[in-house]
């Protein structure tokens, strides 16, 4: 799906600001039919959490109401209109005045509600959303919701981080021409110093067999390169400069429908529908052990990332994309993972344009019972059951899947999608259910290696799915929840999974979690858990262990900053294994990384010449 972006056929309205906001149980029945009865305004895009001051707003369980109005440009007659929520966590219905318009569930992937036959050029309208942030067995991430004390709903899940919701990213109102290019899927191949990018445009609306397609492909500086006809072919590139981890380089592809009416033949003639993206020539594989990126070994340095910030929870924020991608880059870091779900397309194509590597993962956390049952990891009932994750569950799972695979695959900087994070691998059922989820994601992109993120309780022995994947990323926390304070012990622990891993797949293995959680400010001579010595010592031992396997493809701290968590005894104000606070203040593991990854270059600790 792509960003809706102005182009000289398209235009786009941005409609983030300060929305009216109400409760549902604030409200009438219907509210969607007049304006809102409320005195409260929430900020798009921002969950609304942590706005308010009020607690039953922060932990509502339902529906809230956002409302505003629109203006439809008085150009748009003739054109497509359409609204863009770039999220709505986790499921919306969206009201035009009195008429429900549109619907989707997913928290965290965009959809466009079509008003082309709902609205008039030159006329306003009652935007009214509804959002719901509950979450059930059936829904990605899974959650419950139970009625406790006093009749009051209560939402509990499967993990840990707190489950903001709201309009966290961009709305937007945007036009296209009846018949317009729908997508745009863009490959790339390398052949020794040339560049090959193989496009696919799929063109929709009346008459959209008739149209042509021409495509032209220039520098980032808009130097014209090459040009190709026809709705799916390549373009060759001499000299190519591939896109390249801490060297990105992009060109820019323009796709233009013609219909031959202005006269000329069709390659000649203006362009009834035009839009421009970047594209980054680069290649990615594993092979044998080692994960290639243009041909090359790549070792991951970097963090399991949160959308996660003070009073915008989850709401995008510019201003922190920068700052952030700057301490990734102060520290030497080159990758993360978008833990725990699809972040803001924002963020990719900032990476994108800094040669940020990204592996890029569903919402899909918590599919696992044995995370209830604590450290045993013992399911109080199966997890690939009908009472948890069911055929509805495994549905939309699927759907999730596309819904992120279609809206991120032009990115150069992604390298590799993760389907889970801690899935009960271990557990009967694994297989069936996550063997659909692989094959899909290799139809929809068989460029991509695929990974999830392992939970501590799959070994070697009892992991079932393993096979489906292409990368190992282990979730370890040898020193932290398994001998806690004791890190020659837990160093023993962690070699011998390692090895077993190493052994058994001849895959790449990398750690997709790793960390300790610390106070700042807290200090000890000893190996004491939650000081700043300990998290420094603990990241230090892990990469002990890492440095002995030539197998070993990177590592990704968790986590990048503290963050937002739900009540519960094991947390503090928020998980605190971040090596950045949550204000981005850097504890004393961030130093120490910074001295290990500095200057690597994508490179192996230890390899450099
Ligand atoms: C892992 C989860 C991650 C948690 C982390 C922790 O993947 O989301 O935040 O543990 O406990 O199991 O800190």
């Amino acid at each position: 799906m792509l960003k809706p972006r102005p182009t000289p056929t398209r235009e786009v309205i941005s409609l983030d600001g300060v929305w009216a906001f109400a409760l549902d149980s604030r409200l009438d029945d219907q509210p969607w039919t007049g304006r809102l009865d409320t005195p409260l305004e929430a900020a798009v895009p921002a969950s609304y959490n942590d706005l308010f001051t009020d607690p039953d707003i922060r932990d509502h369980v339902g529906w809230v109401y956002y409302q505003r109005t629109v203006q439809v440009p008085r150009g748009w007659a003739g054109e497509r209109i359409l609204l863009r929520f770039a999220a709505a966590t986790h499921a919306a219905r969206v009201y035009v005045d009195e008429q429900l318009a549109g619907e989707h569930v997913g928290g965290y992937t965009p959809f466009d509600v079509d008003l082309t036959d709902l609205v008039a050029a030159g006329g306003a309208f009652r935007l009214t959303v509804a959002v719901s942030g509950d979450l059930s067995n059936e829904t990605i991430p899974p959650g419950k919701i139970e009625v406790g004390f006093g009749g009051k709903k209560k939402q509990t899940y499967f993990h840990d981080f707190y489950n903001y919701a709201g309009l966290a990213r961009s709305v937007s109102l945007h036009s296209m021409p009846r018949r317009h290019i729908q997508d745009v899927v863009i490959r790339t191949d390398l052949d020794g110093t040339t560049g090959i990018v193989h496009y696919e445009v799929a063109v929709a609306g009346e008459g959209a067999d008739r149209a042509a397609v021409r495509v032209r492909l220039a520098d980032a500086d808009g130097t014209p390169l090459a040009e190709s006809a026809g709705a799916i072919g390549e373009i060759v590139i001499p000299e190519v400069t591939p896109w390249r981890p801490g060297a990105a380089h992009l060109y820019e592809l323009t796709a233009e429908l013609t219909d031959g009416s202005a006269g000329g033949t069709a390659e000649e003639s203006a362009a009834t529908d035009s839009i421009t993206l970047p594209v980054g020539v680069r290649t990615v594989e594993v092979r044998g052990a080692e994960f290639l990126i243009n041909g090359e070994p790549f070792y991951f340095t970097g963090f399991g990332k949160h959308e996660d910030t003070p009073v915008r929870g989850k709401g995008h924020d510019d201003a922190y994309l920068v700052h952030d991608m700057q301490l990734l880059d102060w520290i030497g870091a080159n990758s993360f993972r978008t833990s725990h779900y699809p972040y803001a397309e924002e963020v990719l194509e900032f990476a994108d344009r800094h040669g940020i590597v990204v592996i890029d993962e569903t919402a899909a956390v918590g599919l696992n019972m044995g995370v209830v049952g604590g450290m045993a990891g013992k399911p109080p009932f199966p997890t690939f059951s009908e009472q948890f994750a069911n055929e509805r569950t495994h549905a939309a799972h699927m759907q999730h899947l596309r819904e992120l695979i279609e809206r991120d695959r032009n990115h150069p900087s992604v390298v590799m999608w993760s389907i889970a994070n801690e899935p009960a691998s271990n557990e009967e059922g694994a297989l069936e259910y996550f063997e659909p989820l692989f094959s899909l994601a290799r139809e929809l992109d068989p460029t991509r290696p695929l990974t999830y993120a392992i939970v501590m309780f799959a070994n070697t022995t009892n992991d079932k799915i393993i096979d489906l994947a292409d990368v190992v990323s282990l979730n370890r926390y040898y020193g932290w929840y398994v001998a806690t304070g004791d890190l020659a012990l837990a160093e023993s622990y962690l070699e011998r999974d390692l090895r077993s891993w190493v052994e058994r797949t001849g895959k790449p293995v990398m750690m997709s979690e790793y960390g300790a959680d610390t106070q700042p400010g807290l200090h000890s001579v000893w190996d004491q858990a939650w000081t700043e010595e300990y998290q420094r010592d603990y990241l230090a031992m892990n990469h002990r262990v890492f440095d002995r396997f030539p197998e070993f493809v990177g590592e990704q701290v968790w986590n990048f900053a503290d963050f937002a968590t739900s009540n519960g005894i094991h947390r503090v104000d928020g998980n605190k294994k971040g090596v950045f606070t949550r204000d981005r203040r850097p504890k004393s593991a961030a130093f120490s990384l910074r001295d290990r990854w500095r200057g690597l270059g994508g490179r192996k600790p230890g390899s450099r010449k």
